[in-house]
């Protein structure tokens, strides 16, 4: 890279560390600052060259800044940036994938054991002073259950070894079957969901797997079953999840992911048999600070003119001439 100081636009806050880290390398504009966010642009567009991303980062955002070649994003899912949109104009997208496997894996199964075994209704119930009353109701168990994995990617993976270190059974659904696993693929989910009496989705998000968890699925899976979603709230068709737990057409679920963050329907939140996290798969300190170091080394790297070092499938590096 020639620049000394490339331009790089941040469009919303991202955390102080790498907004420190870019400032030294980049001349960074902060479009959340700006009163007026059009006259903001008008003279910075034609200079930027890189984005940092924790937004929508769609093909109108793109397509205005002429000079753009990098895309990095915060998040190993980037479902809210165009990457097909950024491979066909010759724009890298990095995401941050593996730093977060565990992270999340271990979210996913505490979502599991508070769905479960009722760990919150637990919690509010000795809050309540009703365990003066009567001791708390018995309740569910893994013990016996088997796991249906709805996508066995990174964290997917992460996940079924702590399930198998539990001696919970576990098959799979994915597209594509990995010889490289001893459990069983099943290529069609709603045989899975029939199978099994707890799915565990962790699939991006995207047209492909907009509401792979349908109401067919849910029915499969049967009135002992429970859903668990740590992977995008659309890929589980939330409306018809909704009338299955109305219904009693499944028993529970856990959710961390939702349609339409942050807000999360009503009729979820009015109902106690279901726990609800805001999106925290990753949320810990440790974690969020090795994706965003992933953000600026995916930045600084390009920046020497090196290959990115996470750059999606759909850019693959380097990126094909305008
Ligand atoms: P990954 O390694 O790419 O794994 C994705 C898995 O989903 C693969 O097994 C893939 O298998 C499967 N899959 C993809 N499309 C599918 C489809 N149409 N039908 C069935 N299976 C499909 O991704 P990862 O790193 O594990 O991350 C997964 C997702 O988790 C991210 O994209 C993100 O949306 C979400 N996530 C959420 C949180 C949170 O805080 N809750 C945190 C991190 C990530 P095939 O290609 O063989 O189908
Ligand atoms: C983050 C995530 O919460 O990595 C992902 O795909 O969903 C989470 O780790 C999110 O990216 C932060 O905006």
């Amino acid at each position: 890279m020639t620049d000394e100081r490339p331009d790089i636009l941040m469009l919303r806050p991202m955390m102080p560390m790498v907004i420190e880290q870019l400032e030294k390398a980049f001349t960074l504009h902060k479009l959340w600052e700006a009163k007026d966010r059009e006259a903001f642009l008008a003279p910075v567009a034609p200079k930027v060259r890189a984005v940092a991303a924790n937004t929508v980062i769609d093909a109108s955002l793109m397509s205005r800044l002429p000079k753009l070649e990098i895309v990095a994003s915060f998040g190993v899912g980037y479902d809210d940036v165009d990457a097909k949109w950024a491979g066909e104009n010759s724009i890298v997208v990095t995401n941050t994938p593996n730093v977060l496997n565990e992270e999340v894996a271990d979210t996913a199964l505490g979502l599991l054991l508070c769905t479960v075994r009722q760990l919150p209704q637990s919690d509010r119930y000795l809050r309540a002073g009703k365990w003066l009353e009567k001791t708390f109701p018995l309740g569910q168990s893994l013990r016996d259950r088997t796991v249906g994995m709805v996508g066995l990617g990174r964290i997917g993976m992460a996940i079924a070894r702590r399930l198998q270190a539990m001696n919970v059974p576990v098959v799979y659904h994915a597209r594509h079957a990995k010889p490289d696993t001893a459990f069983r693929h099943y290529p069609n989910l709603i045989d899975m969901a029939r199978d099994v009496d707890v799915l565990i989705g962790i699939v991006p998000g995207g047209k492909d797997t907009a509401k792979l968890i349908d109401a067919k699925v849910l029915e499969a899976l049967g009135p002992n079953g429970i859903l668990i979603n740590v992977g995008r709230g659309s890929s589980v068709d939330e409306q018809a999840l909704i009338k299955a737990l109305k219904e009693k057409k499944i028993l529970s679920a856990g959710l961390d992911v939702f349609v339409d963050e942050p807000r999360v329907p009503k009729e979820l939140i009015d109902m106690d048999h279901v726990v609800l996290f805001p999106h925290v798969g990753s949320s810990s300190v440790f974690t969020r600070a090795a994706m965003a170091q992933l953000v600026v080394d995916n930045l600084l790297a390009w920046k020497a003119g090196k290959p990115p070092l996470t750059p999606v499938p759909e850019t693959p590096w380097p990126p094909k001439r305008r």
